[in-house]
């Protein structure tokens, strides 16, 4: 765990117009795979206020300035559209904290880049949960962030990570490390493996439609997962997405895809007894018709029809990336322990081969739901 001071937090006050003797405590926050946060609380006398401190990941994220321009632009039209129609628009989106130069991020003397966002209050995330209540608001909250962006123009978002979900692209980068690595490591994981090769029809089903101009490209998160949605913590009434990082041009049936394959889980991303990693079909018809309702004015007939191939590609893409992670030595994801990302992997694949299983039956709901809810 990171000690706050030995991170410059002296420096990072300088930057911005805190008050240092009000600053009481910070608590750091250890969800996510990717960026290191935390709570920053002052002590307003009759209140406390709260901020939200990250770290930007810049083995991730090469270019802050871009990916931080990218949030701001995004987190300002929500913020601009919000505030025409709903009062408490304040916790329906994110929004930066300022530097005193009015900068979206500050870099400090050590190189570490750093942000702050308004804290959410209200908001909850979970990690998981069976309450179908939450599923069905997950999935308005999802058409919500769709239909509030429908009118952004998409070209002025740059590509933060090129080829974020462009799984036969991925697939290419997996087989060049398995052509890298060792024979032991190779063996570690080797039916793991052969299930990426035998299915790589997924990898390439989507992004063929995608590039031959088939499948619309629209104003995507790219990381919907349930712990990147907040709920207002008494009515579960999503407030709104967060983690903006990969808000970039992309596919709607990826972030539909991606709940389902972070939420549908009756085990945890990284459980060991696969036996617990079982398809919770109730909540996925719970957010599949919070979803539709939302979008059903402005989805297209070819994204209905691949919305559980979304499911089953981002399972399956998630599975891939953990594994050529595992491979290249874990310098993407953080990890806890040697092999968290092929246990990781391994979770996806159980649950990829089921949704794959019931693929026929979740499409016909897709379908029937969307006739009910368009009609
Ligand atoms: C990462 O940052 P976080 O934990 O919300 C990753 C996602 C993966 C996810 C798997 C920028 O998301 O793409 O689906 O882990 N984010 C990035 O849990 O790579
Ligand atoms: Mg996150």
């Amino acid at each position: 765990m990171h000690n706050i001071e030995t991170l410059f937090l002296n420096e990072l006050f300088e930057h911005y117009n805190f008050n240092k003797d009000q600053f009481v405590a910070y608590k750091a926050i250890s969800k996510g795979h990717i960026n290191t946060t935390f709570v920053l609380y002052f002590d307003y006398g009759n209140k406390v206020k709260r901020y939200l401190l990250q770290e930007i990941n810049t083995y991730v994220f090469n270019d802050a300035e871009k990916l931080m321009n990218n949030i701001s632009l995004v987190s300002k039209y929500c913020e601009k559209k919000l505030k025409e129609y709903d009062k408490n628009y304040k916790n329906k989106t994110l929004r930066i904290y300022h530097s005193k130069n009015n900068s979206s991020f500050v870099k400090l003397s050590n190189n570490s880049y750093w942000r702050v966002y308004h804290y959410i209050e209200n908001g909850v995330t979970y990690d998981e949960t069976d309450d179908e209540n939450i599923f069905y608001n997950a999935g308005i909250a999802i058409g919500n962030f769709q239909n509030l962006l429908s009118s952004f123009d998409s070209n002025q978002l740059f590509d933060v990570i090129k080829d974020f979900h462009n799984t036969p692209k991925r697939y290419n980068d997996f087989i060049r490390i398995i052509n890298k690595s060792n024979t032991d490591i190779i063996s570690s994981c080797i039916d793991d493996i052969n299930f990426f090769i035998k299915n790589k029809n997924i990898a390439n089903k989507i992004q063929h439609l995608i590039d031959n101009k088939q499948m619309p490209l629209k104003v995507t998160h790219n990381d919907t997962k349930l712990n990147n949605l907040m709920f207002e913590y008494k009515t579960n009434e999503g407030l709104c997405l967060v983690d903006l990082d990969t808000v970039m041009k992309g596919c709607i049936c990826f972030d539909y895809g991606d709940f389902i394959r972070s939420a549908c889980n009756k085990a945890k991303e990284d459980e060991k007894d696969l036996s617990k990693v079982v398809f919770k079909k109730d909540m996925f018809f719970a957010f599949t018709k919070g979803y539709l309702s939302k979008v059903k004015e402005t989805i297209s007939q070819i994204e209905l029809e691949h919305l559980i191939d979304g499911a089953i590609t981002m399972t399956y893409e998630c599975g891939l990336r953990f594994l050529s992670d595992y491979l290249n030595g874990n310098k993407y994801f953080k990890i806890d322990y040697p092999n968290h990302n092929l246990i990781r992997c391994k979770t996806q694949i159980h649950l990829c081969k089921q949704i794959i299983n019931s693929q026929k039956e979740l499409n016909n709901f897709v379908i029937d739901t969307y006739k009910n809810v368009a009609n």
